[in-house]
């Protein structure tokens, strides 16, 4: 990992969970992403089932909230992302807001969480929190198998 990060072009993960895609901001974050300098290398609509989301979020297993994580990630369609930029990953937590929306709305209401997101819960999107998790989260769905994906449409 370069010593200064603010040179190195590199990809982040994404993702517009089940509550920002059915609450129609998959445009407005789409937008956002494009307008901040990202290139979208990839992107897959998504039915999480709950094995998958065990495994991408495996971290948090033993935390109290898992179950309900678990419960809202397979609550319907999520936009996966793969995002290229100088300094993407920290460049996009950094949009993205911090993980309770509720507080982001106080303390970074120009982030997308404030914008979209409803509680601590559902904060609308995620974006890997390291090189190494964006390593992870990248192979993680660019080599699972089809299974589950749904084709994107055109207009999102
Ligand atoms: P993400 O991984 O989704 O980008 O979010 P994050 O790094 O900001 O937060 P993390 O600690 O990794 O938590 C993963 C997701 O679990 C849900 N969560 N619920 N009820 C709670 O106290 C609670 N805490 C976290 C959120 O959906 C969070 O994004
Ligand atoms: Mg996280």
């Amino acid at each position: 990992y370069s010593a200064n990060p603010t040179t190195k072009t590199e990809q982040t993960f994404a993702m517009i969970k089940p509550d920002g895609v059915s609450g129609n901001y998959s445009s407005a974050v789409r937008k956002i992403i494009l307008d901040s300098g990202f290139s979208i290398i990839r992107e897959v609509l998504v039915q999480l089932d709950e094995d998958t989301v065990k495994s991408f979020y495996a971290e948090h297993s033993e935390r109290s909230f898992f179950p309900s994580l678990v419960q809202y990630m397979t609550s319907g369609p999520a936009l996966a992302m793969v995002l290229e930029k100088v300094n993407a990953i920290a460049d996009w937590r950094a949009l993205i807001g911090p993980t309770d929306s509720g507080m982001a709305k106080v303390t970074h209401p120009q982030s997308i969480r404030a914008m979209c997101g409803l509680d601590k819960q559902r904060n609308c999107v995620h974006g890997s929190d390291s090189p190494q998790s964006a390593a992870r989260e990248i192979s993680f769905f660019t080599t699972k198998s089809l299974t589950g994906f749904i084709p994107k449409h055109d207009e999102l």
